[in-house]
């Protein structure tokens, strides 16, 4: 069909263009993510006129509530019995209990009734499940408190927090078992989409009657249709876990009004669906953009209000006949340049409840608290990665290969704007990696003007880090550094273009911790020809960085490899072959590998998290690392280590 015909067909005039753009089921519960503010202070910026909702937060609280539980209790009542799970029986015991302390200690968490936590951690307020085993796997070696132990010296606040959580984990369990068995606080559905080659699963799901999770989320699709009242509704999706939910707001949004314009767009789109040919996906959305979302907007907007032709849009697929399950999808994209990053506006948290969101205290591990504690505003100090080289990464994709920066002064204005908007100075800056050039520049900028925050985010561990500048970032507010040790081998650091060395990595974080800035690395097992020495190496290196004070946290990823990294599409170079992937119309990411190595990574990776969890605890770090091994399953005998015993500790000596 030539472009022109589809001006005809997909052009809809509309007088008055309102926006409303949703973030929707599961993306976080301790602040919003933030895609939504994003485009909404970009389109205000604009004139346009723009709203936003979420329904993430709106559905778990509707859920969570003593109505909420008890339309879990009918559910509960109608299943056969042999579906009536133990931690299903518990709840359905103890229903009283949880209907009478449910919103409380959602009050509680939200940080709207503190004083509830003296109750809370006396442990005869809120009823136990299954879910409180785990404050028994505790056990702190020198017989003291095993929760202190585990979770560093809590206060009776934190010890709340984190019982609190247990006991919205096992209403979550329940939900599972009783409603919905593909229900998580974080992620909702998520293999539906994940790495999924067609629609027919989603569509199945799609096609089923609707759970209670399915009729609460329509019944808030629509009270924000009702009070908002949009002709345009942008569905951001940044994680496979959040595509399914996505999918039913359209399609409340259909059935109820076909005439509003319903769009996709957000970082799963943009990873995982560059190459969609299947026309049902827009049985629900009219449009699907791809990678940053600003000027495939502007483009889309003339085009609803009749003013720019479809063969004129940007980055944007569509179905060429509206209306039936048939019709191809064609991807437009008019090259027009992108908004320069400077010119993006200041993202707004206008109109979310910044007040509802919860603070939980779930793991152990000090990053994972920042992830889910507390309220961020986020922001972005650049545009994409400034190294994009590292050969496991997603480097061809515009949120990585399109590096642009803006100046301190703009960064800062937009701080200001923000605190003075939300009345919060915590901010996550959610670059990939951020540049320790434009950091520089941010903290002497946040330090002339006095603006006190607290800031935290992702950074390579270069060189360019030195201790003056460690400290300087400390001054600016900065309390918490991640970066990717990931494999802690030089050949394979070599291998994989980080660009870092074992070494330089000890004596940056040192500099950071010296600068008392919380370190967590991110590591990582299963690259491609790593053998079973070099993965008893790693983690001798990583116990040296525990223990030399280096490093306070970490995480052993297991490594994926993807179609858009360079091992993806060079794997003959990693000396790894890829399993052949079945023809895809709708979701591509993930694709397995055989790497000739034949290593039992899986047993491997059991053996890295024991260690470093106990790591973390300040345990084990004078010992051998063979013994995590033990019982890996490994065939022949665990290798002694090559690295020498002071080899960190040299390394910062020679800094
Ligand atoms: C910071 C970050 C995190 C942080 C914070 C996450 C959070 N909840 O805030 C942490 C480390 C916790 C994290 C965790 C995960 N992450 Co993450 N994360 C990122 C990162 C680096 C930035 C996200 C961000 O805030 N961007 C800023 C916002 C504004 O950008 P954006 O959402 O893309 O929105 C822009 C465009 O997409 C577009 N847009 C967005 N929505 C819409 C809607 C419409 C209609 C339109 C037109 C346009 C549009 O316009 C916006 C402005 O330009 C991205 C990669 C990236 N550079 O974007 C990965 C990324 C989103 N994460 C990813 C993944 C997979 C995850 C995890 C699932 C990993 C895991 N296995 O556990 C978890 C999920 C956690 C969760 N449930 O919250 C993937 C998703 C890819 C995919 N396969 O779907 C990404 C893309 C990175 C990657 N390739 O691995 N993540
Ligand atoms: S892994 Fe990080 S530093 Fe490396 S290219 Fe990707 S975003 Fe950049």
């Amino acid at each position: 069909m030539p472009l022109d015909t589809l001006h005809r067909v997909t052009a809809m005039p509309t007088v008055v263009t309102r926006v409303l753009s949703v973030i929707p089921p599961m993306t976080q519960l301790n602040t919003p993510y933030p895609s939504t503010a994003y485009l909404t202070g970009f389109l205000r910026s604009r004139n346009v006129d723009a709203v936003q909702a979420d329904l993430a937060l709106a559905l778990i609280l509707k859920l969570l509530s003593t109505d909420g539980l008890a339309a879990v209790r009918e559910c509960i009542a109608a299943l056969p019995a042999p579906q009536r799970t133990p931690r299903v029986a518990t709840f359905d015991a103890q229903f009283d209990r949880y209907a009478a302390t449910i919103e409380p200690a959602i009050a509680f968490l939200q940080g709207r009734d503190s004083t509830l936590m003296h109750r809370i951690a006396g442990r005869s307020f809120l009823p136990e499940g299954p879910r409180f085993a785990a404050l028994d796997e505790y056990i702190d070696p020198d017989g003291g408190d095993p929760m202190a132990w585990a979770f560093g010296a809590l206060g009776t606040h934190d010890r709340a927090r984190h019982l609190a959580t247990l006991y919205l984990n096992d209403i979550a369990d329940v939900l599972r078992d009783a409603v919905d068995p593909r229900f998580e606080f974080v992620r909702y559905a998520e293999s539906l989409a994940q790495s999924q080659p067609t629609f027919e699963p989603l569509a199945q799901a799609l096609a089923a009657p609707h759970n209670l999770v399915d009729r609460t989320l329509h019944t808030l699709t629509l009270e924000a249709l009702a009070l908002h009242k949009p002709t345009v509704v942008l569905v951001s999706v940044p994680f496979p876990g959040a595509v399914y939910a996505a999918f039913r707001i359209a399609q409340a949004i259909k059935a109820h009004d076909a005439s509003i314009v319903t769009v996709l767009g957000g970082g799963f789109v943009n990873t995982e669906l560059r190459e969609l040919t299947e026309p049902r996906v827009f049985d629900h959305f009219d449009f699907v953009t791809l990678d940053a979302g600003e000027r495939p907007l502007l483009a889309l907007l003339e085009h609803v209000a009749g003013k720019r032709s479809a063969n004129r849009l940007v980055r944007t697929y569509l179905r060429t006949s509206l209306g039936t399950h048939v019709g191809e999808v064609r991807y437009v994209n008019f090259p027009e340049p992108d908004v320069p990053f400077d010119d993006v506006g200041t993202p707004t948290w206008d109109g979310l409840p910044l007040a509802r969101y919860l603070s939980l205290l779930d793991m152990l591990n000090p990053m994972h608290r920042l992830w889910s504690d507390g309220r961020w505003n986020k922001l972005t100090v650049a545009q994409g990665c400034y190294w994009k080289k590292c050969s496991f990464c997603d480097v061809s994709l515009d949120y990585i290969s399109r590096y642009e920066t803006t100046t301190a002064a703009m960064l800062v204005d937009r701080i200001e704007a923000i605190v003075a908007e939300t009345g919060q100075t915590g901010f996550h800056f959610v670059d990939e990696a951020a540049p320790p050039k434009m950091l520089k520049a941010l903290a002497e900028e946040l330090l002339k003007r006095r603006v006190s925050i607290s800031w935290w985010g992702n950074i390579r561990f270069e060189k360019s880090f030195t201790p003056a500048l460690c400290q300087l970032l400390a001054d600016s507010g900065c309390i918490a550094i991640s970066g990717g040790l990931e494999v802690a081998s030089d050949r394979l650091l070599a291998l994989m273009k980080k660009g870092v060395s074992v070494d330089q990595v000890a004596r940056v974080t040192r500099g950071f911790a010296d600068a008392g800035i919380l370190v967590h690395a991110y590591l990582m097992y299963g690259f491609p020809t790593q053998t079973v020495q070099d993965t008893v190496d790693a983690l001798e290196y990583v116990r040296q960085l525990f223990e030399a004070g280096c490093i306070h946290s970490g995480f052993f990823h297991r490594f994926a490899c993807t179609v858009h990294s360079p091992v993806g599409r060079e794997p003959a170079a990693y000396g790894v072959t890829l399993l052949p992937l079945p023809p895809v119309s709708f979701a591509k990411n993930d694709v397995g590998f055989v790497d000739p190595t034949g290593v039992d990574h899986d047993a491997l990776g059991v053996a890295l998290k024991k260690a470093i969890y106990n790591y973390m605890h300040g345990l084990a770090l004078d010992e051998d690392v063979r013994r995590w091994f033990k019982g890996a399953g490994l065939h022949a005998a665990v290798p002694r280590t090559r690295v020498v015993r002071q080899h960190i500790e040299r390394a910062l000596r020679s800094r």
